[in-house]
């Protein structure tokens, strides 16, 4: 098999998110770039990548450029084709924007492997099981008052979620960090996992103290406490509490997560897809994750994360962070709280004509 063709496309969508409900719909838009990659087997392989923002045209020039490279390349070779893009970009990864392009033609590539075997992603990486737990994810946000947290953490549970997750740590005092995880514990009651995502907004001090505090209401894990890459300032808030300490999203490239690792930072290893370059390098860090018994949980993307997280037997939750589900015909269902790996070949994945119809820009 050979890829012979390349299509990408900016589409730029509202910015809102359908587990958000009774609040005015946010202005801002999020940018994505699709990758198409078409065969010389009539085959098409998916892949997507954003976190361009300002730069998108400039992360789609890189896409374009580097899938350009390979037409006439073997898609299913993904570390030759790896290997290849990192020499032809004069090694300016693994941070930015390298690694970001890398990750759409990556995925595009596992997606064409499955396709021409007639099996899913899941089933080619170890196809462990064929649902996974999932957790309502970018619901419960920073901007969103307390008493707004209230109702909507019943809701999600009412809509079947038994893991969600909230945002704190622009509060005014500890005091007020404490009361709004309570005010949610209180709300969605004890047998609900819970998480709590600070974004790197806290000192490592105060990530011990309000830390300390909160745990008396059970949170499932702290997610990036403090800056991402303070290794050590992470480890000190990881042994200080029993709480699980969860990061990586933030990290490019699969080094960062040795470092974690080795300094035991980290208690939950969060990888996300795009920034860690594709599924080829997200499997090596959920490896690494392993040999040091922890689990793994994905960052976003859920409808492609589905088929990793069920593919490894370390694999925890998949973060349904419904984003990119516009994009998609069809997208994996969620059943009781799980997420269900499709069983069609490759990703199980289309883009949708309609939605590159109303979002597609430039
Ligand atoms: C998050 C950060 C950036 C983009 C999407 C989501 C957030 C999360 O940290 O964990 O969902
Ligand atoms: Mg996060």
């Amino acid at each position: 098999m050979k890829i012979t063709h390349v299509a990408t496309r900016i589409l730029s969508t509202p910015a809102d998110n359908p587990l958000v409900v009774g609040l005015p719909a946010p202005t801002e838009t999020r940018e994505f770039v699709t990758l198409e990659l078409g065969t010389d087997e009539g085959l098409v392989g998916v892949g997507v990548t954003f976190f361009g923002g300002a730069i998108t045209r400039a992360l789609r020039a890189a896409v374009d450029d580097l899938a350009r490279l390979v037409v006439g390349d073997d898609p299913t070779q993904v570390e030759k084709i790896a290997g290849k893009l990192r020499r032809a970009a004069g090694n300016s990864g693994p941070g930015g924007i390298f690694t970001l392009a890398l990750s759409a033609i990556d995925t595009a590539c596992w997606d064409l492997r499955g396709k021409a075997v007639g099996q899913s992603v899941c089933r080619l990486l170890g196809g462990l099981r064929d649902r996974v737990p999932t957790y309502a994810s970018g619901a419960l946000m920073r901007p969103h008052p307390v008493e707004y947290l209230a109702k909507a953490g019943p809701r999600l549970r009412d809509m079947g979620f038994r893991q969600m997750k909230m945002q704190c740590g622009s509060e005014p005092s500890v005091a007020a960090s404490i009361e709004r995880v309570r005010v949610v514990r209180d709300a969605v009651g004890p047998d609900v996992d819970l998480m709590c995502d600070i974004n790197q907004l806290w000192s490592v001090n105060h990530a011990i103290e309000v830390g300390r505090r909160i745990e008396p209401y059970h949170l499932s894990w702290l997610e990036d406490p403090v800056a991402h890459d303070d290794y050590a300032g992470l480890a000190r808030v990881a042994d200080a509490l029993a709480t699980p300490i969860a990061a990586g999203e933030y990290h490019y490239g699969i080094v960062p997560f040795r470092h974690m690792l080795e300094a035991r930072s980290i208690d939950i290893v969060m990888i996300d897809l795009v920034r860690v370059g594709g599924i080829t390098q997200w499997m090596k860090v959920a490896g690494m994750a392993e040999a040091f018994n922890l689990p793994v949980v994905s960052h976003v993307v859920p409808e492609i994360h589905v088929h990793l997280i069920a593919a490894i037997p370390n694999g925890l939750t998949v973060e349904y962070m419904p984003w990119t589900i516009e994009l998609f015909e069809e997208t994996p269902a969620i059943e009781q709280g799980q997420i269900v790996v499709p069983d069609k070949p490759g990703l199980g994945l289309a883009f949708d004509q309609g939605a590159i119809k109303r979002y597609q820009v430039g």
